[in-house]
C-alpha cells in the first residue's frame, strides 16, 4: 500500500505513535509518506520506503494566525495525487482530520477517491476537542472519516458520550517496540545516579497540566521519607520552573535530577524501579507502556484508559486522581524487597500484549477494509 501519515513531529504521545507505525509499515512493504511541519522526532534512520514531506506555511503580514490547515490540505492534495496514494491516515484530529476532510473533496473533482482514516488520541477528544471553539469541527471530520480508530476502550466510549458521532470506532491499542524497549545493562549509570543503591523513581512526560507533576513531586518527597530514594524526571513543558521551585522549597532537589527531553528513554527506564504517572486524563498512557516494556513497574491514576495497561495489584497500582498518600503506599509496597522483582515481571509480561508486531497487522487489515469499502462504493 502506499500510505500518507499525518502527525504532529512531537518527541512523544501521538506523534511517537504515529512516527513508529510508519516506520513499522515501512518495513513491512509499504510505501509511506510522512506530511508535517517539521521532521518527527524518530523518523532517525534511512530506509527506501520512507518519505517526508514538510508542509511549509508561507507567512504575511495580514495573518495574525498563519493558516496551517490549508497549507496542510494542500499538501495532502499534492502528495495524494502524486505519489498515488491508497489511504491517508491522521492521527489527532484537531486539525488534521478536518484538512484530510477538505483535502479529500479537492482531490474528488480530480476523480481521485482517497480514504480517509482518523486516529484518536486523547487530548483531541477530551481536553480540547470538547471545546466549543473546536467541537462541531471535531465532531463533522470525525463522521466523515471513512475508519476512525482510538487508542484504547475509554477513550472510544468518552468519544461517544462527548461527540455525536456516527461512525464505527475501532478500538487499536497502542504498542511497542520490544527490540527498542528493553531493560539494558546501565550500571555504571546506575551507580552514578544512586551511588548507595538508592531506589529510582522516574517520571516522563511533556509536563503539562494534565500531568499532574507536582503529584509527581509529592509522592516522591514522602516515599523518600522512608526509603532512600532518587528521581529522575524525563521531559519538558510548561510545569517545570515550578517544579523545580518546589523540589527546592521541600529540600529534596539534591535528589531529583530534571533531565529534560531525551532520545533515549529507554536507557533512563533500563535502570528505574518504578514509574509515576498520575496524570489527570490519559487515553492510554504510552509513557507507561515504555516503563512496562523496561521492566519497571507503574504507579498510576485510574485515568481514562490507563486501567486497560496498568493491570492493578499486578503490574503496578492504580488510584484515584490526587490520592497522593494511595500513590505513597502503592509505590512502598512495590519498592519492598520482597514485591519488586514480581511486578518488574509482571510489567514486562504485559508489555507483550502491546508487542508492535501484534498490533500493526491491526492498522494494515484496517487499511485494507477501508480501502475496499471505498473502491465498492466509488467503483
Ligand atoms: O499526553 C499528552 O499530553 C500528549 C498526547 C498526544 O496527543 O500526543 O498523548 C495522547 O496520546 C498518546 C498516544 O496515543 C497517549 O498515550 C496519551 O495517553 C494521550 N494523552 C492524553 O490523553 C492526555
Amino acid at each position: 500500500m502506499k500510505i500518507g501519515i499525518v502527525c504532529y513531529p512531537t518527541f512523544g504521545g501521538s506523534g511517537v505513535v504515529a512516527t513508529e507505525l510508519g516506520k513499522a509499515l515501512a518495513l513491512n512493504g509499504h510505501q509511506v509518506h510522512f506530511i508535517t511541519y517539521s521532521q518527527p522526532a524518530r523518523l532517525d534512520f534511512f530506509n527506501e520506503n520512507l518519505f517526508y514531506h514538510e508542509v511549509y506555511i508561507p507567512n504575511y503580514p495580514l495573518f495574525q494566525y498563519p493558516p496551517y490547515e490549508l497549507a496542510l490540505a494542500s499538501k495532502m492534495v499534492d502528495i495524494a495525487r502524486f505519489e498515488k496514494l491508497d489511504v491517508l491516515h491522521v492521527h489527532y484530529a484537531i486539525p488534521h482530520a478536518s484538512a484530510a476532510y477538505m483535502a479529500k473533496q479537492i482531490l474528488r473533482t480530480k476523480g481521485i477517491h482517497i480514504p480517509v482514516i482518523t486516529t484518536l488520541h486523547g487530548t483531541d477528544i477530551t481536553l480540547v476537542g470538547k471545546d466549543a471553539s473546536f467541537e462541531p469541527v471535531v465532531t463533522f471530520s470525525i463522521n466523515q472519516s471513512d475508519g476512525v480508530t482510538a487508542v484504547s476502550e475509554s477513550l472510544r466510549t468518552e468519544t461517544y458520550e462527548f461527540f455525536q458521532i456516527e461512525k464505527e470506532i475501532e478500538v487499536i491499542p497502542n504498542f511497542i517496540d520490544l527490540n527498542k524497549f528493553k531493560r539494558q545493562k546501565k550500571d555504571h549509570f546506575r551507580a552514578a545516579i544512586s551511588p548507595n543503591n538508592e531506589r529510582l523513581l522516574v517520571h516522563t512526560s511533556n509536563f503539562r497540566g494534565v500531568k499532574r507533576v507536582e503529584d509527581v513531586i509529592r509522592i516522591f518527597a514522602k516515599v523518600r521519607e522512608e526509603i532512600p530514594s532518587k528521581l529522575l524526571m524525563v521531559g519538558d513543558g510548561p510545569e517545570r520552573p515550578k517544579m523545580e521551585k518546589l523540589c527546592r522549597d521541600l529540600n529534596i532537589y539534591n535528589d531529583v535530577r530534571f533531565l529534560g527531553k531525551l532520545e533515549a528513554v529507554e536507557e533512563v527506564l533500563s535502570i528505574a524501579d518504578l514509574f509515576l504517572m498520575p496524570s489527570e486524563k490519559e487515553s492510554f498512557g504510552l509513557a507507561a507502556l515504555e516503563a512496562m516494556a523496561c521492566e519497571v513497574p507503574v504507579i498510576s491514576t485510574n485515568a481514562g484508559g490507563i486501567p486497560e495497561l496498568n493491570i492493578h495489584g499486578v503490574t503496578g497500582f492504580v488510584s484515584e486522581v490526587g490520592d497522593v498518600n494511595d500513590m505513597v503506599r502503592n509505590a512502598l509496597y512495590i519498592l519492598d524487597e520482597t514485591n519488586l522483582a514480581t511486578f518488574k515481571a509482571n510489567a514486562l509480561a504485559r508489555a507483550h500484549d502491546f508487542d508492535i508486531n501484534t498490533i500493526v497487522p491491526l492498522y494494515e487489515q484496517f487499511y485494507q477494509r477501508t480501502i475496499d469499502a471505498q473502491l465498492a462504493e466509488t467503483g
